[in-house]
């Protein structure tokens, strides 16, 4: 598989308001987008550093997935995100050599990237993603 850059860093936060406040006030990034995504039962928020961006996570229902890490495990960063330019292939790959996919098939994420995790049990504790970007792809 190939995998180009860092695509974002998922940070699983129990108030976005206040989070996005400390990444503009203290840090000096810029939040360039704020979006609900009802499918993860998250509201996120972007910023972008060079090629990378941080999501924020805030979850809106107590049982979705940030509800119960944060729950578990407290606020900190949730996931990992790569870039890859053939997410079938990368799953297919990831699969074959034994990791366990939470998500077979690529679905439809924040910012309309076409994503998919691999469990973290086999990740080394990372829950870790990929993101192909079709939608800029000529
Ligand atoms: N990173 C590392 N480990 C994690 C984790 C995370 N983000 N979330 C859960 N775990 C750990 C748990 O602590 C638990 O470990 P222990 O068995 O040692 O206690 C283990 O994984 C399994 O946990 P679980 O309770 O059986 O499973 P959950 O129901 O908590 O589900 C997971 C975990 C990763 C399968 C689920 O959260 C998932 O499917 N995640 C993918 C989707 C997602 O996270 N969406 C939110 C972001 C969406 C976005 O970016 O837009």
């Amino acid at each position: 598989m190939e995998l180009t850059h860092i695509e974002h860093i998922g940070i699983a936060v129990k108030d976005l308001e206040a989070a996005i406040a400390y990444y503009e006030n203290i840090l000096g990034l810029k939040c360039y987008a704020v979006e609900e995504v009802k499918d993860q039962k998250v509201k996120t928020a972007f910023f972008k550093i060079g090629q990378t961006k941080i999501e924020l996570l805030e979850s809106t229902a107590s049982d979705g997935p940030v509800a119960k890490f944060i729950e578990k495990r407290g606020e900190g960063i949730h996931h990992m995100a790569f870039a890859v330019n053939n997410i079938e292939n990368a799953l297919a790959e990831a699969e074959q050599k034994g990791v366990r996919l939470i998500d077979k098939q690529p679905r439809k994420g924040a910012e309309g990237l076409d994503i998919a995790f691999l469990h973290p049990k086999n990740t080394f504790g990372v829950l870790t993603e990929f993101c192909e970007d079709r939608k800029n792809k000529s």
